[in-house]
């Protein structure tokens, strides 16, 4: 058997963090604002068409705390794509006031360890996900411990498959309460992977990522970068961030 396990990639992603130069803003005057405004609802109009033609998808969320204030998701299929939405972001009149505070790249993974059927319609949507709206995202990028004791890329396949098994399970649970996507980043950015989380209930994550802790392969191999938590800016908040 292959030591690495077998995984199929869908989208390329970047979740990419801007704080608003507030300042800045203020200081232009009514009208550059709100043609500033109608030319970043324009792009973003373009990226749901794109999502409702199922040939793309993002999402748009309002950063809690000092991390950020707006946290974009591109999912585009290929890698220069994803680059030109969020350069295309930046070269705006709003991006004159968009500070980039951190980004991710990667790319939607779904691995093998429970045999995976490529063509489920199941398997083929989280390959292509249609990001729900949900009312609140969680996103942070995570690694597999490597050290003499506890080395993931040491450990035997069945025993990652056997840890993977109860890590499933404990995702399962949260079905109804919690969406979850994994993006691969090995060799695209600094964490081996991408979490994405989005729920109706902001507490959903910590009960999930509390209970995942104290399962085995988070316990012994989970290592975690930072934490970004946000709500949905729909076009009401959009515009309520900028007023
Ligand atoms: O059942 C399946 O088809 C998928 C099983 C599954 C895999 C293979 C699965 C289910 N995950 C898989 C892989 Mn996951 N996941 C995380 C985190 O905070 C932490 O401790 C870990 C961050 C969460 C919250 C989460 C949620 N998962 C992975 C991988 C790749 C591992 C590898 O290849 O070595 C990582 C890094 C990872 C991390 N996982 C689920 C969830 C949830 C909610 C599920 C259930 C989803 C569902 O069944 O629909």
């Amino acid at each position: 058997d292959e030591k690495a396990i077998l995984t199929y990639e869908g989208w390329f992603s970047i979740h990419a963090t801007y704080k608003i130069n507030f300042e800045k803003w203020q200081a232009w005057d009514t009208e550059r604002q709100i043609k500033a405004l109608a030319e970043f609802k324009a792009f973003i109009a373009k990226l749901e068409a794109g999502h409702q033609a199922e040939t793309s998808s993002y999402a748009l969320y309002n950063v809690a705390g000092g991390k950020g204030d707006i946290l974009i998701w591109f999912l585009q299929p290929t890698l220069e794509e994803v680059t030109a939405k969020e350069i295309e972001l930046r070269k705006l009149a709003i991006g004159a006031v968009l500070e980039p505070t951190a980004s991710f790249v990667s790319v939607i993974e779904v691995s093998n360890y429970m045999k995976t059927d490529i063509n489920h319609p199941k398997v083929q949507a989280r390959l292509y996900p249609h990001i729900p709206r949900l009312k609140y995202m969680c996103f942070y990028p995570m690694s597999k411990r490597r050290n003499l004791e506890d080395n993931w890329y040491m450990t035997d396949r069945a025993e990652r498959g056997r840890m993977m098994r109860s890590h499933g399970q404990i995702g399962k649970k949260y079905e109804e309460t919690i969406k979850e996507f994994t993006t691969g980043a090995c060799g695209l950015d600094d964490w081996e992977w991408g979490i994405t989380l989005m729920s109706d209930d902001a507490v959903q994550f910590k009960k999930i990522v509390n209970e995942m802790r104290f399962d085995e392969v988070s316990a012994r191999f989970g290592l975690f970068g930072p934490f970004t938590v946000g709500t949905l800016l729909d076009e009401e908040r959009l515009q309520a961030l900028f007023a």
